[in-house]
């Protein structure tokens, strides 16, 4: 059976995400959320200063630094590895040189033409989500012949152009891009696939945690994390690297049994 995947555990210090806007913006309440999340079994934090839900506007990048910079700053202070959710290249260059190991970029390096260098120039992992345009645009985006077969075919010539550009192989990932220029049929048939976006050969990171595709099992983003952690256990099993979720203990425990169920005793 696949290996146990990383945890990523969410922290937007936004005003407005979804499901955890607003909560984290101060960097003592963002510190403390990160530090109990890795009580709870998280491996890496993922901090994120805007907001990626359908219609949402874009800020500036001064805007986003000032609220993520001083948070990766304390995270890595405390030796806690940290993943950066950003779109910019200014803005991954600043947070790997405080210290973040992974850049996550929704746009896959679509959004800023300068990412592709800053990250071949780091030392960071980049993980390249799949991406047709920014929130204000990108439900009108969510057509496609064959959801698979077209994010495999869009996430292979990112692939290609990364790799022409230096990136090393071993310093990508991928994640099919849930809700993201998809619909709720998308994103159940791209899960139903996942293991060929593993075959691939890249570690893989699945973003599932409470969106709303997941509302027929859960009517608020908080009511969805049943739904999300059995997502986050088929994921393992399909191969995948990493899961991004809020619910890091409940998450942890599901992979303590699943870990279990493989070797045999608890
Ligand atoms: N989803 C959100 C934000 N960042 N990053 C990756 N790699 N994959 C995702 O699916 C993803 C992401 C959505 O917003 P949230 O931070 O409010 O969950």
């Amino acid at each position: 059976m696949a290996k146990r995947p990383l945890i990523f555990g969410i922290l937007n210090v936004t005003p407005d995400s979804f499901s955890d806007g607003g909560l984290f913006t101060d960097v003592d309440s963002a510190v403390a959320h990160a530090r109990a999340m890795v009580a709870a079994g998280a491996d890496v934090i993922d901090v994120g200063g805007e907001s990626t839900r359908p219609g949402a506007a874009r800020i500036d990048a001064d805007e986003e630094q000032k609220r993520v910079l001083p948070v990766v700053r304390a995270l890595c202070g405390e030796g806690i590895v940290v993943s950066i959710d950003t779109m910019r290249a200014a803005t991954a260059t600043a947070a790997v040189s405080l210290g973040a190991t992974y850049v996550n970029d929704v746009s896959g390096g679509l959004a800023d033409p300068g990412m592709v260098t800053a990250v071949t120039h780091s030392p960071a992992t980049y993980i390249a989500m799949h991406w047709r345009g920014d929130s204000e645009s990108m439900e009108d985006l969510a057509t496609y012949d064959n959801v698979t077969a077209d994010v495999l075919s869009e996430l292979g010539a990112r692939v290609e152009f990364l790799m022409e550009h230096g990136l090393e192989p071993n310093r990508l990932w991928l994640d099919p891009g849930l809700g993201f220029a998809k619909d709720a049929d998308h994103n159940w048939a791209l899960l139903r696939d996942l293991d060929q976006l593993v075959a691939l050969g890249y570690p893989v990171l699945i973003g599932a945690s409470r969106k709303r595709f997941l509302s027929p099992f859960g009517e608020t983003p908080a009511d969805r994390d049943e739904a999300t952690t059995t997502i986050s256990v088929l994921a393992a099993d399909a191969g995948a690297a990493a899961v991004r979720v809020h619910d890091v203990g409940g998450t942890a425990r599901a992979f303590d049994v699943r870990d279990a169920w493989v070797r045999g005793e608890a």
